[in-house]
């Protein structure tokens, strides 16, 4: 006898009539009981990076109040970026919420060299290792533009009775368990994913819940809006500038907030393309594989989008090196990743 077809529990889990408030807590807690074999622990992950976001969220809507916003102390972090207080409040908020939980067993931030094993809380033996970009855009901050935290899990591959290794972190990102991003915006949005579809939920400062509000997000097709620092402009390759010069011929508009996860939101909803190519100062690209680029290119094709690097490979394939590696990319709506891919098999100057 055939096997009954599997449920999609993110969309079963909010499912019922009427305008009945659904938080984040209980969707997760609900679309955990559709998967087979689940123990809890991703779910208890997810929680604790709610309960994070909603205190860095409570930060980041006093900067300017309170004595948060400028330059930390520290100075750069490993990747050699300048660190915001934010950035550095972030990231220990999310290490103490998800160290407390023992959800996981390791964690991998954008803001630290290493990562970070985390003790087992009683007898508990997590599976799972997390890795963030707890502020992203943070640059963004001084001046009152949206800002994100950027986070992937993944199954370790290390034996879980000993500690966690680098190598349960350089997984590809078609490996992610889950991804999310939080935008602190106009309002404050969570949006994941487990690999079956992509709701969004926005706090309501009133109660205190993230509730949801973005069901089974899809992308569009198509968009009218293009994403890319053009003032470096002069120093991309030829076929990213032809495809540039295409966008504006197009009268596509051009929007660019030096905020990924801002930028990313905005395509998720209306269609669009984002682009970080090659520069000079980044040969490679500039934003990072492990805490950028995988679990946003899973949210977006999750939601029917596509995501590469400018070498035509599927960002999600791409096998990682080291912690902090870059990586050029092109994401968003799959008609436009397609034209950019075209313009790039025409005029890239290298075999791809
Ligand atoms: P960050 O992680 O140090 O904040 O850097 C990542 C950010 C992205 O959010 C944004 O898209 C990009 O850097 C902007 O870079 P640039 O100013 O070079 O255009
Ligand atoms: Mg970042």
């Amino acid at each position: 006898m055939a096997a009954p077809a599997k449920k999609n529990p993110e969309h079963d889990a909010f499912s019922r009539p009427g305008n009945r408030i659904v938080t984040l807590d209980e969707f997760i807690i609900r679309a955990e009981k559709d998967f087979e074999f689940a123990t809890g622990e991703l779910t208890g992950l997810l929680r604790d990076i709610g309960v994070a976001a909603k205190i860095i969220n409570r930060e980041v809507n006093k900067a300017g109040l309170v004595n948060i916003t400028g330059v930390a102390d520290s100075g750069e972090n490993t990747s050699g970026d300048q660190q915001q207080k934010l950035d550095v409040y972030a990231n220990e908020k999310l290490i103490e919420c998800l160290q407390n939980s023992g959800e996981c067993c390791a964690i991998a931030s954008e803001e630290n060299d290493s990562i970070i094993q985390v003790p087992a809380v009683g007898s508990k033996q997590s599976h799972y290792v997390v890795m963030f970009d707890p502020l992203d855009g943070s640059s963004n901050i001084d001046v009152n533009v949206s800002v994100g935290t950027i986070f992937a899990i993944y199954r370790r591959q290390s034996d879980p009775s000993g500690p966690a290794t680098t190598e349960d972190f350089l997984q590809a990102g078609n490996r992610q368990v889950a991804a999310g991003y939080v935008l602190y915006g106009t309002s404050t949005i969570l949006v994941y994913t487990t690999g079956r579809g992509v709701n969004g939920f926005t706090l309501d400062p009133s109660i205190g819940e993230f509730c949801l509000s973005h069901r089974n997000l899809r992308i569009p097709e198509n968009g009218k809006f293009y994403s890319v620092n053009q003032g470096y402009y002069s120093k991309f390759d030829l076929e990213m500038r032809r495809y540039i010069d295409n966008c504006s011929d197009q009268n596509y508009g051009l929007r660019y907030i030096g905020s990924m996860v801002s930028d990313i939101h905005r395509i998720l909803i209306q269609g669009g393309i984002f682009l970080y190519p090659s520069t000079r100062k980044y040969p490679k690209g500039k934003l990072r594989l492990l805490y950028e680029c995988n679990p946003l290119s899973l949210i977006v094709e999750q939601a029917g989008g596509k995501s590469i690097n400018t070498q035509l490979k599927r960002i999600l394939d791409i096998e990682p090196k080291e912690l902090h590696q870059r990586n050029t990319i092109a994401i968003g709506s799959p008609a436009m990743v397609d034209e950019l891919k075209a313009f790039i098999e025409r005029y890239s100057a290298l075999p791809l």
